[in-house]
């Protein structure tokens, strides 16, 4: 099987997630930001995750992805979403946060999607539509941070332990880890042991990498 994505992207680390906890191999391809016409040659529209499975027909969609290749050795690991109501309105607090904080920098990171200058321009393009000046967000990154730190303390006592954020290992891990990972690319940004213990755990467990190294 094949996995096409792009390395920023939340929906792409949680299509990447059974791979690495199984053990089941993949060949990864990062997706240059600008191209849109490999993946709508393989979908129709221009977006990743997308899984080539091994018959060689594409998927798309992080959570079918996920529950397809969770349940290809008849042993799904990931239990169905709690719906927890704490955990959604988490999630939805923070992701305007995550995009102000993230956007401007994956454009300066190594990722694989922004190596050339066309690449960068068309995310930048794309996503300022969205989120107005990417300068003008990097230079808020003081105010931003303090309040993700205030929202990363709010989130630790929702898990209910270093590993899990639920009693079962679930859908929510795979929602969260995924959202998760990508802080690590935030410099100066204090994550609360529990969380931080979290990713760790996650980014071993699924052999996906942290961008600790690389933050800015
Ligand atoms: N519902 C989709 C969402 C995937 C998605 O929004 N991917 C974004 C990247 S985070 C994308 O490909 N956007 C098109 C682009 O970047 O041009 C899923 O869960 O897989």
């Amino acid at each position: 099987m094949g996995l096409f994505i792009y390395d920023h992207c939340p929906y792409c680390v949680m299509a990447r997630m059974p791979f690495g906890m199984k053990n089941i191999p993949v060949e990864l391809t990062v997706l240059p930001s600008d191209d849109e016409a490999t993946p709508i040659s393989m979908i129709g529209v221009k977006a990743c995750p997308i899984l080539r499975k091994s018959d060689g027909s594409f998927m798309p969609e992080s959570m079918d992805i996920v529950a397809y290749v969770d349940q290809l050795d008849g042993a799904p690991i990931f239990s169905p979403s709690a719906e927890r109501e704490d955990l959604s309105a988490w999630l939805k607090h923070v992701n305007l946060l995550l995009k102000q904080l993230l956007y401007p920098r994956w454009i300066t990171s190594p990722v694989g999607e922004f190596q050339t200058q066309s690449a960068k321009d068309y995310f930048t393009k794309k996503k300022t539509k969205e989120l107005g000046d990417f300068s003008k967000a990097l230079a808020n990154s003081e105010t931003l941070i303090a309040e993700l730190e205030i929202k990363l303390q709010e989130l630790a006592p929702l898990l209910y332990s270093d590993t899990q954020v639920n009693a079962q290992l679930s859908i929510d891990d795979v929602q969260l880890f995924g959202r998760l990972r990508a802080i690590t690319l935030i410099k100066g940004l204090t994550i609360p042991k529990k969380i931080s213990t979290y990713i760790a755990y996650f980014s071993k467990a699924c052999d996906i990498p942290t961008f600790y190294d690389v933050a800015q």
